[in-house]
């Protein structure tokens, strides 16, 4: 296969029709017909397909607004929708989730709000870190989700404290940890995957191996093929399943839930899977990848798959799909239009939560601030607030 910047082969990421049969853990075919039993009954799976379906649509508006100018930074799921949710599903609500970049949607799971992460993505008035934080790092601590940190892998010795927290309390979490396949290349990695091991703590790593760290592929930043198999070095069962599998990656999630529940220590489990957008609304993936994979990967866009197979099972149809994702769409977009209303927080609140009180230097700092953001208005210089 030619591929337009010879620095990076093919062969450093693996395209569809490549996919490795012999570990590869399926409980639906690519084709959306059964292989395996699923864990989930019809009516679960039909709720998963919607919010699937509706994290994409987020991911498409939000994609968009950035486009538009409207919000500053966005990074999508798209194409790892089923990875995503196959495995909070597989979680009780109080138990941790501790994610990479990807995993936003995880937390409007569970219930935090359109509203509320509109509002974060704005960083308006309405946003609880006030537009401290970096668009799409929603804070969920009311939801047992921890707000992602923009530093690769240093979440995952993190999750140990939390699980090795819950183990001396006897309260009965599951952390699970999310990380991406380049954050298996950092000493991050090694130091949580150890001490969560030694310690056997309640942990579920969730590796979403979408074959490339920005513009590197995978084969490139790792020597190992199957990023299931370094579980191996640390005596954990180490299991690789079909990333667009919604149903696979549920059953296997549960499975390391329970026996990370039942104090038989963590598990790892690579979910195979491609990035199908770019990395971030900073990036532009044509610059250094063949795109033509990438069109042959959206043969296997889990949602299509998890549609394929309730439409044989007589559970759905083209017109609920259409009337869902209209019905959906109008929702998203009636949020968005109330939230991008809401001005932004006043100036002042840059010096604020920090002290009961301000400090007389930051007072100082404050008034001077003042002063100058009044002379450039006089001058026509400042920005007009969304
Ligand atoms: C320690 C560190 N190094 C580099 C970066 C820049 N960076 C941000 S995302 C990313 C790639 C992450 O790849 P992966 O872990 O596979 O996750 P993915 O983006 O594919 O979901 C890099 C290198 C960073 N944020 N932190
Ligand atoms: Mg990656």
């Amino acid at each position: 296969m030619s591929h337009p910047n010879p620095t990076y082969p093919a062969q450093d990421v693996c395209p569809p029709e490549d996919l490795p049969t012999e570990d590869l853990i399926r409980v639906l075919d690519p084709q959306g017909n059964l292989v395996g039993e699923p864990l989930l009954d019809d009516e679960a799976i039909l709720e998963l397909h919607r919010v699937m379906v509706r994290q994409r649509l987020i991911d498409d508006r939000m994609l968009t607004l950035q486009r538009q100018g409207r919000i500053g930074f966005y990074g999508a799921c798209v194409g790892q929708e089923a990875a995503v949710f196959g495995s909070a599903s597989a979680l009780e609500p109080t138990d941790w989730i501790v994610p990479a970049l990807r995993e936003a949607g995880a937390l409007l799971y569970r219930g935090f709000t359109l509203r509320e992460y509109f509002n974060q993505l704005l960083g308006n008035n309405a946003d609880i870190t006030k537009g401290r934080q970096m668009p799409c790092h929603p804070p969920g601590h009311d939801y047992h989700y921890v707000t992602m940190s923009s530093v690769i892998a240093n979440q995952i010795p993190q999750a140990c404290g939390l699980a090795l927290a819950g183990k001396l309390k006897q309260d009965g979490r599951v952390t699970m940890c999310f990380m991406g396949d380049g954050a298996t290349s950092e000493g991050d990695f090694h130091t949580g995957l150890n001490v969560a091991t030694v310690q056997k703590l309640p942990v579920v790593w969730i590796c979403q191996n979408n074959q490339w760290s920005i513009s590197t592929p995978v084969g490139r930043q790792s020597a190992a093929r199957s990023m299931a198999a370094k579980a191996k070095g640390y005596g954990i069962p180490g299991l690789r399943v079909d990333g667009n599998d919604l149903l696979a990656v549920h059953k296997i999630a549960s499975e390391a839930a329970a026996r990370a529940r039942a104090g038989e220590g963590p598990t790892l489990i690579e979910c195979l899977t491609w990035r199908l957008g770019a990395h971030t609304t900073s990036d532009d993936p044509t610059r250094y990848r063949d795109e033509d994979v990438t069109k042959r990967w959206w043969e296997l866009d889990p949602l299509g798959r998890t549609r394929r197979y309730l439409i044989a099972k007589g559970l759905w149809s083209d017109e609920q799909e259409q009337a869902q994702q209209d019905e959906l769409d109008a929702e998203i977009r009636a949020v968005w239009t109330e939230v991008e209303e809401i001005p932004a927080p006043p100036l002042k609140a840059i010096f604020e939560d920090v002290y009961a009180e301000m400090t007389p230097q930051q007072t100082e700092q404050w008034e001077s601030l003042e002063r100058n953001m009044k002379w450039s208005d006089a001058k026509g210089l400042v920005r007009k607030q969304h």
